[in-house]
């Protein structure tokens, strides 16, 4: 029986892989392409902070963390993925080395993107943290890091959201985002981002909050022109 269900589980990795190649994102010259610029927004104001006390590690954490479910200055939306949704070729990823940290008792940033390969994993706390995910697609991890063992890396192959948690401290949750090509963004502070050197042509672009859900919406890219598109929760 247990045979059977290892047979069953190579069988399932490799229709994964056959997938995923027959999908694969190709990547080629982007020639006069387009950028996507916008914003999220909020209608309303964003509920308050929760504050949790802290039990252990006060010395690093603090007596109180504030923990935001929706954060944004000037009525946007910070920490919004967004996704040009089905794109079969364009440029090769160009996002900054990614890198999910432990400061101060939070995981920062709260959402990283990563492009499939190998993402840091490193601590700037003297106490120990742990760094549990939740993946369907990657394997989870469950590690410690502590004052001996800053560093350490995580490797993702499939593209997926994973939640992230430190067990230690209930209120530290972030989130890597393992993405299928490079168009991809976090919106800043104040809910903007920007998608450069796309392929003219019409998509649907997602936007995803953790709390606030997902929307799409179709946008059209010109050669060489800015396209400017906005989404409100
Ligand atoms: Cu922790």
């Amino acid at each position: 029986m247990k045979k059977r269900m290892v047979v069953a589980f190579l069988v399932a990795i490799f229709c994964l892989f056959v997938l995923g190649l027959a999908f694969a994102y190709e990547v080629s010259e982007v020639m006069n392409g387009g950028t996507i610029e916008g914003r999220v927004r909020l209608s309303g104001s964003p509920p308050p902070p929760k504050i949790i006390g802290v039990g252990q590690d006060r010395e690093v954490c603090g007596e109180v963390q504030k923990s935001y479910e929706i954060e944004g200055k000037k009525g946007g939306v910070k920490n919004v993925l967004v996704m040009i949704l089905e794109i079969g070729k364009g440029k090769d990823f160009d996002f900054p080395e990614a890198v999910l940290g432990q400061k101060e008792c939070m995981f920062e940033p709260h959402i990283v993107l990563a492009s499939p390969g190998k993402l840091m994993l490193a601590s700037s706390d003297p106490i120990p943290h742990n760094i549990h995910t939740k993946s369907i697609m990657n394997p989870p991890i469950n590690i410690t890091l502590n004052r001996l063992k800053r560093k350490s890396s995580l490797s993702v192959t499939f593209p997926e959201i994973i939640d992230v948690k430190c067990d230690l401290h209930g209120w530290m949750k972030g989130y890597i985002v393992v993405a299928e090509h490079p168009y991809y963004a976090i919106t800043t502070d104040d809910g903007s981002f920007q998608l450069r050197e796309v392929p003219p042509g019409t998509y649907e672009l997602e936007v995803w909050h953790a709390k606030l859900g997902s929307q799409t919406k179709e946008v059209t890219v010109k050669a060489g022109r800015k396209t400017v598109i906005e989404f409100t929760y």
